[in-house]
């Protein structure tokens, strides 16, 4: 592994030994607690982060860490609203936490040592006790830091689904079938070695030999088994620690009914989806059309390294077929309304950029020229104000950035305005532009990043504070 200039030690990592000290030594207002001295509180449920070794294909074994002996992690089922004690014990041999993507957790509670979230020593355990809310496909997984340890954090099999369920809804479907997307058996490469292409492509990025989207690689699995005629939904997320995906279901199409978990004002039918990393798409297919089909990426790449799973009708046999996809563009305002939304208090410009590494080395990443911890606050806001974020993403990388303990809504996407999309991660494609508008009605330190590994651990995240 190539060791990076001092100054690269100093950015996420210096900050997480000060803020994970004193989130441990301050534990607030009893609600956090230290699971092995409480005894009082029982847990819920137990997250025990351990080392597994994953046997994604026949002779194909990764080892690495997850969740209660399985990846992904054990579905935890949540009821709208009602308080959930979570005991998460660290056995993975190295300082982390659990961050609940997506949902309105308090500061301490979140899993980000930016906000002030306690790290859990390697060997310690920590209760995490809130209210789960909102309702919808969330998840959960590991927000330390990786920096250029390529077993460590999200890289890992450190993830799992958080569903929260409404008290009463039976939902319009006949079947749920969860999967999880990810990466496996990475190294750091030169870009400008791949693409021999001058700067400003040029530095260490992660490349991957392996994917899976369930538990094993495409083929090596148990097949997603339906009937003809059932309505399946499909909650799928991308728990890639960098690579964004298209996914295709040979001879189907999807009703995509929810972004992030949250519903989506035009429930429009499409061949591809898109989900950048973090990203969640709950989408309906129509069993109309028998047979033995490939649900994957729509990369060959992508397939043969793994990524994908076989839909078996029943009483069907024989090999799984693929049908190659037209080029597709994805557009989050297909899912919206072509109405504006609300005019915000306050609007904030935030400019995404790449200093570029070189040959050898690792970019870093900048927000308004900035890089973490000098983003620390990136903005102040006011209690139940609506912010607009005016981004520019001026760089040749796709970025899927993420709001901590908040949802957002889409309000352009380049020059088109649009409403009523509610997310938590929103994928800039390269050299791009959109607006979010946010209100701020969840008091605490909130942290906003993008949601690759190593653009975070290499800058690319501020700190919104409350006035
Ligand atoms: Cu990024």
């Amino acid at each position: 592994m190539t060791e990076r200039a001092p100054d690269h030690l100093l950015g996420r990592r210096g900050a997480m030994a000060s803020a994970g000290a004193a989130g441990i030594a301050a534990v607030t207002g009893g609600r956090l607690a230290r699971a092995q001295s409480s005894g009082a509180q029982p847990a819920d449920h137990t997250i025990r982060i351990a080392p597994i070794s994953l046997e994604i294909a026949p002779g194909k074994i990764i080892q690495t860490t997850g969740y209660n002996g399985t990846v992904p992690g054990p579905v935890l089922r949540l009821r709208e609203g009602k308080p959930v004690a979570i005991n998460v014990v660290n056995d993975s041999g190295y300082p982390n936490l659990i961050h609940w993507h997506g949902l309105f957790t308090p500061s301490d509670l979140d899993g980000a040592t930016e906000e002030g979230s306690p790290i859990i020593p390697s060997g310690g355990s920590l209760l995490y006790s809130f209210t789960s809310k909102p309702r919808g496909t969330r998840w959960y997984h590991s927000h330390a830091m990786a920096m250029t340890d390529l077993n460590r954090s999200t890289y890992t099999g450190e993830f799992g689904f958080l569903l929260v369920e409404p008290a009463s809804d039976p939902g319009r479907y006949d079947r749920e079938v969860l999967l999880a997307a990810h990466h496996w058996d990475g190294h750091w490469v030169s870009m400008q070695d791949i693409r021999k292409g001058p700067p400003p492509d040029n530095g260490l990025e992660a490349m991957y030999h392996a994917a899976t989207l369930g538990d094993r690689m495409l083929g090596h699995g148990e097949p997603v088994r339906v009937r003809q005629g059932e309505r399946v939904l499909f909650r799928l997320l991308n728990a890639s620690a960098s690579m964004g995906i298209s996914l295709a279901l040979a001879g189907h199409r999807f009703t995509v009914i929810a972004l992030d978990g949250n519903p989506v004002p035009a429930p429009v039918t499409v061949s591809t989806l898109k989900l950048d990393v973090a990203e969640r798409v709950d989408a309906i297919v129509e069993m109309n059309n028998p047979g033995v089909w490939i649900l994957g990426s729509t990369s060959d790449e992508g397939r043969n390294m793994g990524m994908g799973v076989v839909v078996e009708y029943a009483g069907r046999t024989g090999e799984p077929q693929w049908i190659a996809q037209p080029r597709a563009t994805w557009d989050y305002t297909t899912f919206g309304r072509s109405t504006p939304s609300s005019a915000p208090d306050v609007s904030i410009n935030l400019k995404y950029e790449k200093v570029p590494g070189g040959r050898g080395g690792y970019n870093r990443w900048t927000i308004n020229g900035k890089s973490w911890p000098d983003t620390n606050p990136l903005f102040t806001v006011e209690r139940g104000k609506r912010y607009r974020l005016v981004m520019n993403n001026n760089s040749g990388d796709e970025h899927p950035v993420h709001l901590h303990r908040h949802s957002f809504e889409i309000t352009k996407v380049r020059d088109r305005p649009t409403s009523g999309v509610i997310k938590d991660t929103v994928s800039m494609p390269r050299f791009s532009t959109a607006e979010i508008d946010f209100v701020a009605d969840n008091p605490g330190n909130t942290l906003f990043h993008c949601h690759h590994q190593d653009h975070m651990d290499e800058g690319f995240a501020g700190l919104i504070v409350y006035a």
